[in-house]
Order: structure tokens, then C-alpha cells, then sequence
């Protein structure tokens, strides 16, 4: 190689090489935090159908286009659906799950402050689409 230094290109190729890893990292740690269902998440089970919601809490009670949940509390969402595909979204919170017959989704979230949300179908479901909303109450029982 006649005294040519490969210095440069090995640099190069390190610094490459660190930055793919902290990347991978990076995304990995996103990834681990989003798919993470907390041990004492409640369980609601949410049915969609033409045209509303059903909630359903681990004690068996049951909520019709409205739910009640505690703020600080984790939970998680088993999505479903009785007819054709929905698509279960608290916009404020993003949590977006599609529902689809046959199949149950899960998706997760914590509420950290009381409050009224929206609950809105984000999957077009037929003629009264428009109107499958809900309204998500975050209350504070402490
Ligand atoms: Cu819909």
C-alpha cells in the first residue's frame, strides 16, 4: 500500500457504525415503552359496532358511549369488533387501535390529568360513521 494510511476511511466507518447502533437504540427503547402493558393495567373491553362503543370493566360493568377511568391508573384496551371494521380512537391521548370482527387488539394508556375526551371511530363503518363518538371522562377519586 506504499505508506497510504487507512486512518480516514476507518474513522468513517466507526463513527458509521456508532451512530446505526445509538439509532437501533434509540428506536428500540420507543418500540419497549409503547409495547410495555403495565402489570396492574386494568383490562376494558371495547366492542365496536354500528354505531357505538361498549366498555366493558374487569368488575363486569358496562358503559355505553361513555367511559369512566381514574386518572393515574394504567389501562389497557382489548379492541373488538361485532360487524364490520372500526377503528377506536381517543385522539387527546393517542391511542388509535383499529376493531376488527374476529380479532381483539390491544393498545395501552395511563390517563395523568382529569379531564373530558372525545372517543371517536376513525375507520369509516357505514351510514352513521359520522356519528359513533363517545366521551372519555378521567376522573380524580383521590
Ligand atoms: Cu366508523
Amino acid at each position: 500500500m506504499g505508506g497510504h494510511s487507512n486512518w480516514p476511511e476507518w474513522i468513517y466507518v466507526a463513527v458509521v457504525i456508532a451512530l446505526m447502533t445509538w439509532v437501533g437504540a434509540e428506536a428500540w427503547e420507543a418500540e419497549r415503552l409503547v409495547e410495555h402493558v403495565p402489570e396492574d393495567a386494568e383490562v376494558i373491553k371495547v366492542t365496536g359496532q354500528q354505531w357505538f362503543w361498549t366498555f366493558e370493566h374487569e368488575d363486569g360493568t358496562k358503559e355505553i358511549g361513555e367511559l369512566h377511568v381514574e386518572v393515574g391508573k394504567a389501562y389497557k384496551f382489548e379492541v373488538m369488533s361485532k360487524d364490520v371494521n372500526h377503528s377506536f380512537n381517543i385522539h387527546d391521548y393517542v391511542v388509535l387501535m383499529d376493531a376488527i370482527p374476529g380479532r381483539v387488539n390491544t393498545v395501552w394508556f395511563a390517563p395523568d390529568a382529569p379531564g373530558v375526551h372525545d372517543i371517536q371511530c376513525r375507520e369509516y363503518c357505514g351510514l352513521i360513521h359520522y356519528n359513533m363518538r363517545g366521551t372519555l371522562y378521567v376522573e380524580d377519586h383521590s
